[in-house]
């Protein structure tokens, strides 16, 4: 089977991808910096290489080092490109980490990966990137408008996917992630996704906050469903894929206020939310036409906003001790 490196692989998404590879059979080369990924995490792959048999090497390194980079994709066919420093109120506190981390990191993986003859890359872009203009359901075609900084460099990563395939033949395929949510992703940061961090502290009683008035929509898409479509565009032809941006999401919007009654039943948290002022960078609304990804690929999403929030709620409750 091929062998393929994936970055970001002790991290939220990437260590389930890595997992899902492992069990079909591909040797697994993990990079990862800590930053956000957890050590915990790559247990978890080690054990899917263990119980497939399938190889799984990991190389602990920075993307913004650019010779451990470039020696991570020797011998690489497919890269799936994970690691990312997220989250639009961090880049809005500390701009120059992240830009360095997802702007300069992706930019020594491509050139790693040109350097290494690698044929394909998978990369993780983001929803973020279509901003606040008008128009839904978000299409591809729509032009990009980012506010924070964050989506400014998940574009500039996509410019530069498009950008390698056009001029040096590196088959890059982009896809646009809507608001992954599911076990393991980083329930304790101040810069935690919204599903993470409200289980967390309803499991601990204690009061989410809703920034706004909570009338905000998001696709929440459960990360198996992210799963599946960096498989099947791995997968793909390249004269349908290559070069391009695809969303991957659920092509349904869930208001904030929505999914805070829903955890709460599922969780038995009896409290209201704590409503504060809007979050800075913060846009109001998210809804993907999947439509592209369904035509070039296949995707379609597998496991249903309800049914992700359970697993997630069940895969917490397993995990973390209840502190109330
Ligand atoms: C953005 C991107 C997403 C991904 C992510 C990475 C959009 C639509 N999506 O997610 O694709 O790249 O960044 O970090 O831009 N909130 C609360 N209370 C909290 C925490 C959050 O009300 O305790 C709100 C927050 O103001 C926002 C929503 O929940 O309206 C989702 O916030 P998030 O940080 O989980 O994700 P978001 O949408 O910034």
């Amino acid at each position: 089977m091929a062998q393929v490196l994936v970055t970001g692989c002790a991290g939220f998404i990437g260590s389930s991808l890595a997992e899902a590879l492992l069990r079909r059979g591909d040797a697994v080369r993990g990079l990862d910096n800590f930053e956000t990924g957890r050590p915990e995490n790559l247990e978890a792959v080690r054990e899917a290489a263990r119980l497939s048999g399938a190889a799984f090497s990991f190389h602990p390194a920075d993307l913004r080092d650019a010779a451990a980079v470039a020696e991570a994709c020797q011998g690489v066919e497919v890269i799936f490109h994970q690691a990312a420093l997220p989250s639009v109120p961090r880049s809005i506190r500390d701009p120059r980490t992240s830009h360095t981390a997802n702007i300069d990191g992706t930019f020594n993986l491509l050139e790693g990966a040109r350097a290494a003859g690698v044929r394909r890359v998978v990369y993780a872009a983001s929803s973020s990137a279509y901003g606040n203009q008008p128009g839904f359901p978000r299409v591809e075609s729509m032009t990009p408008m980012p506010i924070a900084p964050y989506p400014v460099q998940k574009l500039a990563g996509e410019l530069y996917m498009r950008s390698y395939w056009q001029v040096y033949g590196l088959e890059t395929v982009a896809l646009r992630y809507f608001n992954i949510f599911g076990p393991r992703q980083v329930p304790d940061s101040p810069y935690s996704g919204v599903m993470a961090r409200w289980i967390l502290q309803m499991m601990a009683a204690e009061r989410p906050t809703i920034f706004g008035n909570g009338e905000q929509g998001r696709d929440f898409t459960f990360v198996a469903n992210a799963v599946a479509a960096n498989l099947l565009a791995a997968a793909a032809p390249a004269d349908r894929v290559a070069g391009r941006v695809f969303n991957v999401a659920c092509g349904e919007r869930h208001t904030l206020n929505e999914t805070f009654a829903v955890l709460a039943r599922l969780l038995r948290f009896r409290g209201t939310p704590v409503y504060t002022g809007e979050r800075a960078g913060d846009i109001q609304n998210s809804l993907a036409d999947i439509a592209a990804a369904r035509e070039a690929f296949g995707y379609q999403p597998e496991v249903s906003f309800e049914q992700g929030l359970r697993e997630t709620v069940a895969w917490y409750q397993a995990r973390y001790a209840v502190r109330a």
